[in-house]
Parts: C-alpha cells; structure tokens; sequence
C-alpha cells in the first residue's frame, strides 16, 4: 500500500480538481491500494492574492502566481519527506514550479523531470510573448530567470538540465527553441514519436535521465500534450497529439520503473468544451494518474 496526497492550487483553471474527485478519482486509487490523505490547502487560492500586483514586464500576475508556488512547493516537500507520492492536480502548468521544487527539495540533485507536453513552457521574461506564466516554469527551475519577476526570490534553480526530458512537444516558440539548442535539453517531439514509436522513445528518453532507472523521477502531465480529438477541454490545444494509448503508455512506463516520487496533472479546463468534452477530458486525466500509480491493463 502507498501514500498519496492530492494537493489542489487554484490557478485559472481552477474547476478542474473537483471535477476529477468527483469523478472518482479517489475511489479509483483507493482500489489500487493507495491509502489518500487529500490536501485541500490550495483549492481555494484567494487569500494569496495580493492586494497589488502590477505586471513585471509582460508577464502578468507574478506576485500571486509566486505566493501560490510557495506555499504548493512547502506542502509537496513536506509529504515527499515522508515518502509519500505527491499528486498534484491543477491548475494550470505554472504550479509545476511549486511542486518540482517541493520534490526536487527532498531528492535533491537525482530528481528526474518527465516532462509531457505539446508545449516546452521553458519561455522566460525575455522571450515570453504572451506574459502567461504557465508558458515559463521550466526556466524558472533552471534558474534561467533569476532574480527577473518579483516574488519568485525563493525558487532554488536546482534542477539539472541533463535530469529534464520532454516528450510530445509540437508547439515551441522561437525564443523556445533557441534555449533548448543552447542549453542541449533532450526533447523527444511528435516527430521522434511517430518516427520511432512511443516504447522506444520513453526507453530513449529514460535512458537519457535515469540510465539505471534508479533514480526519483517526477512526471509532470500537461494534458494539452494528448490529441485534442482525446482531451478536448484545455486551454492551449495542438492537433498531431499523442493518442489515448501513447499517453497512457508513457504513464505506465514510468510506473514500472518503480521510481515515481511526484506527479502533476495539469491544463483540464472544466470551463471548455461542451459536458461531453469535459466528462472526456477528466475520464483521460483519471486514468493516467492511475495508470501512473500502478494500474494495469492485466
Ligand atoms: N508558448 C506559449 C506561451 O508561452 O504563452 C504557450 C504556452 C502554453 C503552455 C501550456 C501549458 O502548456
Ligand atoms: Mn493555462
Ligand atoms: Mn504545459
Ligand atoms: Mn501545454
């Protein structure tokens, strides 16, 4: 049996982690055998808002943004010190800078990101053209923006470029793309997906940031990442995505190795789409979390 806590910052698309609660989403890890110790803290984020908060530049929202990421980053380090998994369902995918350095603070330099996404969200102040924070998180754990957006002054940039892997992008920025080359971050796109395979290209990418597979690995599933015709109700969606299956079989790569410490589950937005659409979206998001907590197929 293992321990798992669902922590729920509020952040723009803030409907969504009541919406896969109420579809089961507990009941549905109860029967894979995880004891849930559910967080409430961050479901309503309110009270972080602070009175002013001008935007720093383009990007907009930061003092809020940071204040959210803070508190998220304390609650994940302090489950993962207990052993404990950390499930986080957002949200959007900015809280990935509050959950990654909650893990990354207990596993340290070892912690593996697997990072699954149409988008490389690696944009920092320079290069960001819509200001939206949820486009930047990478670069703030690699400390490619320091010091440049107020609030964000306790972020530890210590996650290790070579520790980062991406899967599924198709949607990256020019700005994105010419970090990605300088800083030489592995980054499997649909192109390496349809070239070869999704088994080969989760083996090619855990190869490249747990070669022994010994070590902690943090998923961090934007769901945008999957065909829009799979998961619909999302904020950025990309057509040429991964299919229901490929989403599905990255998770349960991941959970064979044994090595899950943390994951979040981030963009469904309840508030897009249609009833079908949306039950679709959170249906998809329900099951890769188990998916990725141990269920299989047989
Ligand atoms: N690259 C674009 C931006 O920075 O605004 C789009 C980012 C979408 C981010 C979604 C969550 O993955
Ligand atoms: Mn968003
Ligand atoms: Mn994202
Ligand atoms: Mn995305």
């Amino acid at each position: 049996m293992g321990v798992m806590s669902v922590l729920i910052p509020k952040e723009g698309v803030d409907a969504a982690p009541m919406r896969l609660t109420e579809f089961g989403l507990e009941t549905q890890l109860h029967a894979l055998d995880w004891r849930v110790e559910r967080n409430d803290k961050l479901l309503d984020c309110s009270h972080l808002r602070p009175a002013r908060d001008p935007d720093a530049g383009i990007i907009k929202q930061p003092r809020y943004v940071a204040a959210v990421n803070q508190v998220l980053a304390e609650e994940v380090r302090a489950h993962c010190a207990k052993g404990e998994l950390s499930l986080t369902v957002g949200g959007d995918h900015s809280l990935a800078i509050g959950s990654i350095s909650g893990s990354i603070a207990v596993y340290g330099e070892d912690l593996c990101v697997v990072w699954v996404d149409a988008h490389a969200d690696i944009n920092t102040p320079e290069t960001t053209e819509s200001g939206n924070l949820h486009g930047c998180p990478v670069a703030f754990l690699l400390g490619l923006t320091r010091g440049q957006v107020p609030g964000f002054d306790w972020v530890e940039p210590i996650l290790r470029k070579e520790r980062l892997v991406y899967i599924g992008l198709r949607d990256v920025d020019a700005g994105e793309k010419r970090i990605l080359r300088e800083q030489g971050i592995r980054a499997f796109s649909m192109h390496e997906v349809d070239k070869y395979g999704i088994g080969r290209v989760v083996e090619m990418a855990l190869d490249h940031v747990n070669p022994q597979r010994n070590l902690p690995i943090h998923l961090s599933f934007d769901v945008d990442a999957l065909d829009p015709s799979v998961a619909p109700s999302t904020g950025t969606p990309v057509r040429g995505g991964l299919t229901f299956r490929e989403g599905h079989y990255i998770c349960e790569a991941i959970a064979e190795t044994g090595q899950l410490v943390a994951m979040d589950l981030v963009e469904v937005n309840p508030a897009l789409g249609d009833a079908e659409a949306l039950e679709q979206t959170v249906k998809v998001g329900c099951s890769l979390v188990r998916c990725a907590l141990g269920e299989t197929l047989l």
